[in-house]
């Protein structure tokens, strides 16, 4: 992956929309406005399982194709590794990365560091890019941790050099600007895109600036 696959990484599943929209037209409003990666995270008491949740994967895979977007699954290694996935995001206390690496050649293996602790205790030789925060609150992960802010970008940095960093948690077009200043390749985002009223505008501001 390059880093500029990061500028503008969106991550969404079903428990991210408003009731009454359809996660593919955000996708497809979001790829057509130009975001740079895509995540799939179903998450929480609503979230599709087995065949649906592979069934609704498979349409948001060949909807980031048709952009050549990369399409990274959220956790679960045997949905990205069934339908051919570009690659995982994985949290502190997911599957340890090393065991599927070698499943995974040529593919995208993402981490969340959230501390110098988190980072002294993490393999990052498998891994392609850390995903650090929450920068900011978030009312999007329920069991998130404590916001670390933007510093955390640039003490992270000093300690993983060159590794693509993509900051995460709470950033909207508002408060964005210090998490790129502070040393990071790009922002995450879910509700600030999912939950937009002008998706194509909020990307395109976002990506305004990261460039
Ligand atoms: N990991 C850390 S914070 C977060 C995740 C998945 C939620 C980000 O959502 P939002 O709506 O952009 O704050
Ligand atoms: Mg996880």
């Amino acid at each position: 992956m390059q880093k500029e696959d990061l500028k503008l990484y969106f991550i969404c599943g079903t428990q991210d929309i408003n009731d009454g929209q359809s996660i593919e037209q955000i996708l497809k409003t979001a790829l057509e406005a130009g975001i740079t990666m895509f995540q799939f995270r179903e998450k929480g008491s609503s979230a599709l399982q087995g065949a649906e949740k592979e069934a609704l994967a498979r349409k948001l895979h060949t909807l980031c194709k048709g952009y050549n977007v990369p399409f990274i699954v959220n956790d679960d290694i045997e949905l990205a590794l069934t339908i051919e996935a570009d690659g995982v995001h994985v949290g502190q206390n997911d599957t340890d990365v090393q065991q599927f690496r070698q499943h995974f050649t040529n593919k995208i293996i993402g981490l969340s560091v959230g501390t110098v602790e988190e980072y002294k205790q993490s393999d990052l030789s498998y891994i392609d890019y850390i995903g650090v925060g929450p920068m900011f609150d978030t009312s999007s992960k329920a069991d998130a941790n404590a916001p670390v802010g933007p510093t955390m970008i640039t003490t992270l940095r000093s300690l993983v050099g060159n590794m693509p960093i993509v900051g995460i948690g709470g950033i909207t077009t508002s408060n964005f600007q210090p998490v790129l200043a502070a040393g990071a390749d790009g922002i995450s985002v879910i509700s600030a895109i999912s939950k937009s009223d002008d998706i194509t505008k909020t990307i395109r501001y976002f990506l305004q600036s990261v460039e």
